[in-house]
């Protein structure tokens, strides 16, 4: 039985820093500790919302906070974090003075869903940053990246750029790897959107779902993408959160630091593929901690054909 413990181990002889280490070991206690307070929010009266909104204008939830604060502590015992960076907070937080790493996070994605028990996510990135301005820089510079799901079961997704590693929580608390090199299978016929919004998708994605629906593919929306993600990882699959074509400006709903750039860096470790229209979701130069962006990735064959359809529309439009 390979554990995390022994991974890391593992890791640090394939030359991994022994600071990244205890950034990724800090952090994987983290979700120990928030998969422990979800198991009895209910009954510790931690459920409802409270009176606060976030810099997203989202009502913030109590488990927003505590898991968000379980994340910021984690992040203090290790003297090489230098910021935290949020879905919950405004700005970036100085952590340790000499620190060269910057710990993003969203601390716990899906909360809506958190009072029909449905699954929810941490979602983290960790990126080299001296200075407040060396966090804006593309999800290619990540070092780590990775997600807990905390539902029926509660697993660890990571990449420390080798490939991706699945780690289920035993009844003991500890993390047990159960998939040593992670792959996105490059054919599905399933994909992931909220239908709701049609009216909102642009012409590749409205004739994408078209032909998907006509081609006898099967549609999930859990409204979690964490738990969306880990079912693409399960059974391949793609998941579209499409820019308002009527709000481009908005960019989208999804945040490129703390949601699509570690998924996006987990999905092309898997072998899949991760854009936002014709140019990949990991090359996109960040302009703001909280900047949102279009959001495409899953099955590399269902990707490419959506990647196509931008494209050959750029060169429709340049053609005019
Ligand atoms: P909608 C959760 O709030 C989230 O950020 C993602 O986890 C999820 O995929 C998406 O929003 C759901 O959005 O518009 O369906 O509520």
């Amino acid at each position: 039985m390979t554990t995390f413990e022994t991974f890391l181990e593992g890791q640090k002889a394939n030359g991994l820093s022994g600071e990244l280490i205890a950034v990724l070991a800090e952090i994987a206690q983290a979700t120990r500790k928030i998969s422990d307070t979800l198991k009895t929010s209910a009954l510790d009266g931690l459920t409802g919302a409270t009176e606060e909104t976030n810099v997203q204008g989202e009502t913030q939830k109590p488990l927003d906070i505590l898991s968000n604060d379980i994340l910021l502590d984690a992040c203090r015992k290790v003297p090489s974090v230098s910021f935290a960076v949020s879905e919950e907070l405004d700005a970036e937080v100085a952590i340790h003075a000499g620190g060269k790493y910057a710990v993003i996070f969203d601390p716990l994605d899906g909360s809506s869903n958190l009072d029909v028990n449905v699954t929810v996510g941490t979602i983290f990135s960790v990126i080299e940053a001296k200075t407040a301005q060396d966090i804006l820089k593309t999800g290619r510079h990540q070092l780590i990246a990775g997600y807990a799901a905390y539902g029926p079961q509660t697993t660890l997704v990571l990449t420390t750029g080798k490939g991706v590693q699945i780690f289920t929580l035993n009844g003991d608390g500890i993390y047990v790897l159960t998939t040593a090199d992670a792959k996105i299978v490059p054919e599905a016929k399933e994909f992931a959107i909220n239908a709701a919004r049609r009216a909102s998708w642009d012409d590749v994605v409205a004739a994408y779902i078209e032909d998907a629906i006509d081609s006898g593919h099967n549609m999930r929306w859990v409204g979690s993408m964490v738990a969306d993600t880990h079912r693409i990882f399960n059974r391949g699959g793609v998941f579209l959160y499409p820019a308002d074509r009527n709000k481009p400006a908005s960019g989208g709903r999804l945040r490129l630091l703390y949601e699509a750039n570690p998924i996006g860096l987990l999905v092309e470790a898997a072998g899949g593929e991760a854009i936002i229209g014709d140019s990949k979701i990991l090359d996109i130069e960040p302009t703001g901690l909280h900047q949102r962006v279009p959001v495409i990735f899953g099955s590399k064959a269902e990707v490419d054909k959506l990647a196509a359809a931008y494209g050959a529309r750029v060169l429709e439009a340049a053609a005019e």
